[in-house]
């Protein structure tokens, strides 16, 4: 009786100072919050942090209070007492844990309801993930972005998908996280609750420059998206070649392809229209249109010399109108033989 009360007073004692520790707010080591979801998710995390503080004031309080009251004391060379078995401690460590997962399960399914509920009025966002790319479009307003923009305080859902392998779109100041999978759309709500910039990484190791899978965030107030929504809507002032531009940047072509002439991990885009290119069959043929589009949309029929079909993402061809197809070629074209 007299250790049982030792113990307790020790396992009450270290609970109530990692609980205060907590309380000076385990959650300055996180990221701000910066939406809806991100209030649900750590109220849960925090909660749980109360939980396994005590856990490990219970395995830490025994464990200190054997080491110091039953050591080994000099002379002592018999064994310990046997006893086996004991029922009540054994139906008391059943029962409390199981009431407190049961718990937690139900409080998480009430929670992960309220965040995946989709409210009326919800700006939708297709976002598709390739390798190393995050492409953003606003079908109510046939925009494509390589950023994503969001107004604040309104619910966006985001439709991920993917066109090559598995990745996952993670902005850690939101705290939820949804897997973009080649073949399915997941909707991701997010209500961002305060302006700022944030970054988009891809949370599912997706090959060579997975870590550099990035994307730019920002969320403004609604005066200013309507004005970046208004701004994008205009009809491209350049010419074909401008559009071509800025659809590499959009799809994430430039992250494989430099327009300087370096070598990446597919060949530069600089001064191929018009030249002869060995494949790796070993034929030889001219950079042309047809070229170009085929192999764009087909990376696999014909592959550079010295370069692996393993890094083309095979799919462009669901995601590029012919139009897109167009400027993109009409961009290459202009960065032909004489620029160089
Ligand atoms: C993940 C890396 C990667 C991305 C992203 C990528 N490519 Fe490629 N691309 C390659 C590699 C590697 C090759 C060479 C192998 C081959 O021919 O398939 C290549 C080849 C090409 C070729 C043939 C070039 C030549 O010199 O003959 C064209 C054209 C091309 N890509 C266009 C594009 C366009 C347009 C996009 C964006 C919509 C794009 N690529 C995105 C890796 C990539
Ligand atoms: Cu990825």
């Amino acid at each position: 009786m007299k250790h049982l009360l030792g113990v307790s007073a020790l396992i009450a004692a270290i609970t109530l100072a990692a609980w205060a520790w907590l309380g000076t707010g385990f959650d300055k080591l996180l990221p701000i919050r910066a939406s809806e979801e991100s209030f649900y998710v750590d109220r849960l995390l925090g909660m749980q942090f109360y939980v396994i503080a005590f856990l490990f004031a219970l395995i830490i309080g025994f464990m200190l209070y054997s080491f110091i009251v039953f050591r080994r004391r000099p002379g002592d060379d018999g064994d310990g007492d046997h006893f086996h078995g004991n029922t009540t401690l054994e139906v008391v460590w059943t029962v409390v844990p199981l009431g407190v997962v049961l718990y937690f399960a139900v409080l998480g399914t009430g929670y992960l309801s309220d965040i995946t509920s989709p409210e009326t009025d919800e700006l939708v966002v297709e976002v598709t993930g390739s390798q190393w790319n995050w492409r953003f479009d606003y079908p109510e307003y046939g925009i494509s972005s390589a950023e994503l923009f969001l107004p604040v305080n309104r619910q966006t859902v985001l439709e991920l998908t993917s066109i090559d392998v598995i990745h996952s779109f993670w902005v850690p100041e939101f705290r939820v996280k949804q897997d973009a999978v080649p073949g399915m759309v997941h909707p991701l709500r997010i209500t961002p609750t305060e302006t700022g910039a944030y970054v988009v990484r891809c949370a599912e190791i997706c090959g060579l420059d997975h870590s550099y899978m990035l994307a730019d965030v920002s969320v403004m107030e609604t005066a200013d998206f309507d004005a970046w929504l208004q701004s994008q809507m205009a009809p491209p002032t350049g010419g074909l070649a401008e559009v071509g531009a800025e659809l590499a940047q959009v799809n994430g072509c430039l992250g494989c392809h430099s327009i300087d002439g370096s070598e990446n991990t597919g060949p530069t885009w600089l001064g191929i229209y018009g030249e002869e290119v060995y494949l790796a069959d070993g034929s030889e043929i001219i950079i042309d249109d047809a070229y170009l589009r085929a192999s764009i949309i087909d990376p696999g029929s014909q592959i550079v010399a010295g370069f692996e079909n393993v890094s083309m993402p095979a799919n462009f061809g669901a995601v590029l109108s012919d139009a897109d197809l167009d400027a993109l070629v009409a961009y290459i074209a202009s960065l032909g033989k004489d620029k160089e």
